[in-house]
């Protein structure tokens, strides 16, 4: 699902479900796009699109690990620390978080989609730098989404955002060629982000940006040996992805520079 209110976009979601859930399942999201967001959408698309079951890649979750942070002059030190640790290169740590930080679309706006950057070189690899590379097509599995809200819930990641980015991260750690993601949301009010790797998992910062601050944005970070930029966006874009199990849920860290 999809709104837009004057060309702009206001609400999504993606799901993957069984054929005789999907009637019940777009009037919720419809209804969530109605009433999810301060304006009344003025285009809502719900698309509905058959997947092959036996194609579905299972996977498990990423473990989460919370990072508190002073500010977000801290965090963005944080999530540069854990980029290089992830193998990327110094230089492109620093020129990838001030390229987020500025708006990385042509127009020096918020991307659609997700930057792909060389994580030795820093260049740009992703086809459109305006749309960037959109993740589609993955879900927790429909029999367990319940028992993850519950668990999320009960350690205090209750808001929607934290399920919506751990299924998203959760499918881009399994792409061919990953070494990590980093995200921070373009909402003026959620400052939270993460940097994501496959050995570390699903690592938040509390604080990435400043309150009220329009940008946000996601990056790939990519090792190019034997790298394939159509398999890796094919991957990203079509290969259906169902999530099974409880993520690991570290226990809270501090970070005081
Ligand atoms: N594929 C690729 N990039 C996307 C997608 C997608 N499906 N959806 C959004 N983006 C890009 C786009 O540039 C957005 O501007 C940016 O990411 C941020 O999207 O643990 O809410 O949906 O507390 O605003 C992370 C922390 C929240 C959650 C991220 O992102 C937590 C968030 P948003
Ligand atoms: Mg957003």
């Amino acid at each position: 699902m999809r709104a837009t209110c004057c060309g702009r976009h206001l609400s999504g979601a993606e799901r993957i479900s069984r054929v005789e859930d999907i009637p019940a399942l777009t009037a919720a999201l419809t209804e969530r796009a109605m009433s999810h967001s301060a304006r009344i959408p003025d285009e809502v698309h719900c698309t509905v699109e058959r997947l092959d079951a036996s194609e579905i890649l299972h996977a498990e979750l990423p473990d989460i690990t919370t990072w508190d942070v002073p500010a977000w002059q801290a965090g963005r030190e944080l999530a540069g620390r854990l980029l290089k640790n992830a193998g990327v290169a110094a230089h492109v740590v620093s020129r990838s978080l001030a390229c987020l930080a500025e708006g990385p679309a042509p127009d020096g706006g918020v991307m659609r989609g997700a930057m792909v950057v060389d994580r030795l070189s820093g260049e740009r690899l992703e086809p459109d730098n305006r749309r960037g590379v959109r993740v589609s097509r993955m879900d927790v599995a429909p029999d367990e989404r319940v028992a993850l809200r519950n668990l999320l819930d009960k350690v205090g990641l209750g808001h929607h955002r934290v399920l919506e980015a751990l299924v998203l991260a959760g499918k881009v750690l399994k792409a061919p060629g990953i070494v990590a993601e980093l995200c921070w949301s373009d909402a003026p009010d959620y400052v939270t982000g993460y940097v994501a790797s496959p050995i570390e998992g699903y690592q938040r910062i509390t604080r990435l940006k400043e309150t009220g601050d329009p940008m946000g944005g996601r990056i790939f970070f990519i090792d190019r040996r034997n790298w394939d930029r159509d398999e890796f966006i094919a991957f990203l874009e079509q290969r259906g992805v169902l999530f099974h199990g409880k993520p690991g849920i570290n226990p809270t860290r501090t970070w005081r520079v």
